[in-house]
Parts: structure tokens; C-alpha cells; sequence
């Protein structure tokens, strides 16, 4: 039978459907199950609602109304973009603005100022749409860099199905896994490889809200995908993590998984996950192979259709011999296609190469080492990408700070503990906490330092500038 032109999406195939084809439990998220029939309906009839606007803006939270919205105007052809839902006024007003969202579709915030456009999940369409081309951005995520507020990172349809594609060869990903996850549904690992994977290879994802240990355990899955940060709090139980002795594959990735994680996760379960290298501009570029080796501290080769390689600062080639340090550049089909409003910002090469900000070793074999990064200031904590500058920008603004600088510190659960470092204008016993309270609203909670350290002054060089390094 033929299904025309490969779909995004392609197990939520309307012909396929129509010939009773149907898989019961193809969504489950919030406590609410979907079957792909029933999800294919009410999406569509989504996309009936939406399908006149060009871009809109939905709260991600994890439900089943943010899952029909993203896929309502997948089907339709509109450009999502997620907004965290812990997202503060400064961060969603700065979404809304620079992504120019004519409405949000779902759920809205309180005082929002654009139309709200309903998701009615137990509504249903059979209209059939055309499949978009592969050069319309199916997202803007907004995402941190060093300094400013957040930048829209252009996701086309093409780049995202090159990119799951390329995942379902290095990791033998069928319709016949089940997908556990709790991730948030405003990135790419979350939203694109956990829920779009599913729909595009047909495998039942359960979302389990929050990424707790005792969730993963229960949900009886063939695949999850964890941040590191899931999987150490998953080897402090053991008895949740023996739980996942049956599963096919354990992926890791979105920061460094660190070794003696790895390893618990090996003595406990008696396999060793499978880790991942992305970024929110590339998607997944390095992975471990379900079939190949799992290499502790290390993130694999290049998935199907990309090439990497390193330059040092005087953009001259690094060798492949598994020791030396270079900057790590990319290049494949699933890239994305710049920032929004801030062509300037896209540091590609002028050979089509991007480069990560991340610096790598690469040995004979082509596997890769992610050392860290270049600069101090993109600071990943649980898994988050958050810029020192856009919480010190915040902290400014608060009248009690006359100087700060934020770091991130070793953090044995979350990787990097952001840690605000701060000179105060006048102190007070519960200024660390209003200052952590004032990024959370303002930015997000995921945002917050999690450690504000008062100080008398900042290490500052001859030239006046902040010495990070010197600061922990
Ligand atoms: C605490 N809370 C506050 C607060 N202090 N709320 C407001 N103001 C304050 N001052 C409350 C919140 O309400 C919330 O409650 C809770 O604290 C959140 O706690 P947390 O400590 O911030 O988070 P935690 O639950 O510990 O989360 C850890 C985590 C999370 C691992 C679950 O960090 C996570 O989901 N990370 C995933 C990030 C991710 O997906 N990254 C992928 C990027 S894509 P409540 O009740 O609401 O919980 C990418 C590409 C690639 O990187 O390679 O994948
Ligand atoms: P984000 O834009 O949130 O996707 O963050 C991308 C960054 O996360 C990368 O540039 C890396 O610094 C980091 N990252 C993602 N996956 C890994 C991994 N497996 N190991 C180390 N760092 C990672």
C-alpha cells in the first residue's frame, strides 16, 4: 500500500489509520492514554483551528493538550513555539516578542495579552492536509546563550526527520519499543526525540510528568531517556533501578553522564546506557550504537549523515588521536536553519561547519570525548542550558545588588549548581532567598541559583574584568 510522500510524522499516516491499523496506546502523558486513531483526530481537528496562523506560542506543559498542539500544527504547517511553562514575565514576554506568536494554542498564562486559541481533545477531523515541505521551521526553541536573553533556534521538518532518523538507525528504534520519559516538552530531547520519535516510528511513549525513579520503574518501558541528573537519582535506588533491568536500551544524554553513574547503572541493571551528544541547534550529531561499544566518559560517533572534526583557536585542524583538544565542529542534514532575528549569532564556519562551543577529543576510532566547554558562561544544570549573563542582567535589576557574577559549580546531582556570587548594596538575612525568588520569576525556576554566596568584592584582572576561574 502506498502512503504518498514520507510524513513527518509518519505513523500518524491518515491511510494507514483509515485502514484500522490503529496502535491503542500510542500516547500516554498526565494520565490520559491516546490511541493513534483517536490522537490523529483530535490533532487534526486541532489543526482545523490553526491552520490560518503562521506561529504560535504553546505552554509546554506535560499534557496531552500540548501534545495535540505541537502536532495539530505539524499537521497544519504552523510554527511552534514552546514556552517553558516555569517561565518568568522577563523570558515570556521576550519569547512572545522576538518569536512574533500571534496566539497561544492550549493553555495560556494569567495576563497574557494575545488570544487564546482552544485545544478540545476530545474533538475530531478526518480533513486531510498536505504534508508541509521540509524547509518550513516546524519550532522556534529558544534557548540560552552567553550573554542576553534567550535565541529562537529555527527547526525545519526536514532537519527533524533526518535527525530521528538517524537516531532509529543508531539505536534500533521500532514501533515494536515502548518510550518512557519525563523530560520537559520545551527542548529538543523531550519534545523532538520523545515525543516526535514516537510519532514518527509508531512506538508508544509514555510521558511519566516528572522524571522521578519510582515513575521510570513503574511505566515498564523497552526505552528511556534520562538528563544524567535522572539517572544518578535513579542508582540512589537501587530498587527502581533494578526495575529497568528488562528494558532494551537506557539513553543518557543533554550533559555529561558521569562515570560512576554509568557504572551503577551497569552493576545495577545490567546494562550500560547508551549516551548521546546534541545541542538545541543540531539535534543529536554523536551517539553510541545499540549494536556497538558503550564507552564510559565518551558519546559515540557521528549518527547517519554526520561529519565532525576539530579546530584549535587558530581554526587549524586538530588530529584524531584520541589526546588532543579542539574545538568540536559539526555539520549534517539535521542542523538548524539560524536564529530567529539574529543571523549575526550563527557561528558557522565559512565552510558550512558549525561550531558547538564545545571542545572534544576524537580518537583513531571515531569516538568522541566532550571535555567541556569554551566558554564559562553556558552553564548546564540538571540538563538545562542556562547563560551566566541573562541571570546577572536579572540581578542587576534587583536594588539590592551592585555587583554579581554567576558561575557553575560541580554539582553531584545536577551537574553544575548555578551559583550567583554577589556583591549586595545593603545585605539582609533574607537576601540570598530574594534573589533566588527574583530570578525565578523573572527568568524561570530552572533558572534560579540554587547558591547566592555574599561577598565583599569580585576577583577582577588589571583590566577590570570578572575572573570567573577564580571564583568556587
Ligand atoms: C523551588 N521551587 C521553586 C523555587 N524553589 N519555585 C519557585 N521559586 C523558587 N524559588 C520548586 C518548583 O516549583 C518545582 O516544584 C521544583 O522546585 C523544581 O525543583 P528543581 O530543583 O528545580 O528541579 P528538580 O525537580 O530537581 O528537577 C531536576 C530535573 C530537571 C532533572 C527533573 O532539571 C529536568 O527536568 N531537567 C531536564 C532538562 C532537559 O530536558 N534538558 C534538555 C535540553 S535539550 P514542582 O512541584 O513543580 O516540582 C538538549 C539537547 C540534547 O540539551 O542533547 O538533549
Ligand atoms: P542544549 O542547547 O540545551 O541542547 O545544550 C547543548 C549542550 O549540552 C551541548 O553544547 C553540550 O555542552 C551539552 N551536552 C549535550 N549532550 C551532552 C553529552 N552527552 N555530554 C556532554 N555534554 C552534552
Amino acid at each position: 500500500m502506498s502512503f504518498g510522500p514520507p510524513l513527518l510524522l509518519a505513523s500518524l499516516n491518515p491511510a494507514a489509520v483509515a485502514a484500522g491499523d490503529d496502535i491503542p496506546n500510542a500516547v500516554t502523558i498526565d494520565g490520559t492514554t491516546l490511541s493513534r486513531s483517536d490522537l490523529l483526530g483530535a490533532a487534526t481537528s486541532v489543526a482545523e483551528r490553526v491552520a490560518r496562523a503562521k506561529r504560535v506560542a504553546v505552554l509546554a506543559e506535560p499534557t496531552m493538550s500540548t501534545v495535540l498542539a505541537v502536532v495539530g500544527c505539524l499537521i497544519a504547517g504552523v510554527t511552534v513555539v514552546p514556552v517553558p511553562p516555569d517561565a518568568g514575565k522577563v523570558e515570556r514576554e521576550h519569547i512572545l516578542t522576538d518569536s512574533g506568536a500571534q496566539a497561544w494554542l492550549g493553555a495560556a498564562p494569567e495576563g497574557t495579552g494575545l488570544p487564546a486559541i482552544p485545544v478540545r481533545q476530545h474533538a475530531r477531523s478526518w480533513h486531510r492536509y498536505p504534508e508541509p515541505p521540509s524547509g518550513t521551521t516546524a519550532f522556534i526553541l529558544y534557548t540560552s546563550g552567553t550573554t542576553g536573553l534567550p535565541k529562537g533556534v529555527m527547526l525545519s521538518r526536514g532537519a527533524i526527520a533526518a535527525g530521528l532518523d538517524a537516531l532509529a538507525d543508531a539505536w534500533a528504534w521500532t514501533r515494536k519499543d515502548v518510550l518512557v520519559h519525563g523530560l520537559p516538552l520545551f527542548h529538543v530531547h523531550g519534545l523532538i526525540l520523545g515525543v516526535l520519535g514516537p510519532l514518527r516510528f509508531g512506538s508508544p511513549v509514555i510521558h511519566t510528568g516528572k522524571p522521578t525513579p519510582r515513575a521510570y520503574a513503574e511505566a515498564n518501558g523497552t526505552m528511556y531517556f534520562g538528563v544524567p541528573t535522572v539517572w544518578s537519582r535513579i542508582v540512589e535506588e537501587p530498587t527502581y533501578a533494578t526495575a529497568l533491568s528488562s528494558a532494551r536500551l537506557l539513553v543518557s544524554g543533554s550533559a555529561p553522564l558521569p562515570v560512576p553513574v554509568f557504572e551503577k547503572l551497569v552493576e545495577l541493571t545490567g546494562q550500560a546506557p547508551v549516551e548521546r551528544y546534541g545541542m538545541s541547534e543540531t539535534m543529536i550529531t554523536l551517539s553510541t550504537r545499540a549494536d556497538g561499544e558503550r564507552r564510559p566518559g565518551w558519546v559515540g560517533t557521528p549518527v547517519a549523515g554526520v561529519e565532525t572534526r576539530l579546530r584549535d583557536e587558530n581554526d587549524e585542524p586538530v588530529p584524531h588521536d584520541g589526546e588532543s583538544i579542539g574545538g568540536l565542529q559539526v555539520r549534517g542534514p539535521m542542523l538548524f536553519d539560524g536564529y530567529l532575528n539574529r543571523p549575526d549569532a550563527t557561528d558557522m564556519t565559512a565552510d558550512g561547519w558549525f561550531r558547538t562551543g564545545d571542545v572534544a577529543v576524537i580518537d583513531p576510532a571515531g569516538f568522541h570525548r566532550i571535555v567541556g566547554r569554551e566558554s564559562v558562561d553556558l552553564i548546564k544544570s540538571g540538563g538545562y542550558r542556562v547563560g551566566a549573563g541573562e541571570i546577572e542582567t536579572v540581578l542587576l535589576g534587583h536594588p539590592a545588588v551592585a555587583e554579581v557574577a554567576v558561575v557553575g559549580l560541580p554539582d553531584d546531582d545536577l551537574g553544575q549548581r548555578i551559583t550567583a556570587f554577589v556583591v549586595a548594596r545593603e545585605e539582609s538575612p533574607d537576601l540570598a532567598q530574594a534573589l533566588i525568588d527574583h530570578v525565578a520569576k523573572q527568568l524561570s525556576v530552572h533558572k534560579r541559583p540554587r547558591e547566592v554566596r555574599l561577598v565583599a568584592e569580585l576577583p577582577r584582572n588589571a583590566m577590570g574584568k570578572v575572573q570567573k576561574k577564580l571564583l568556587g
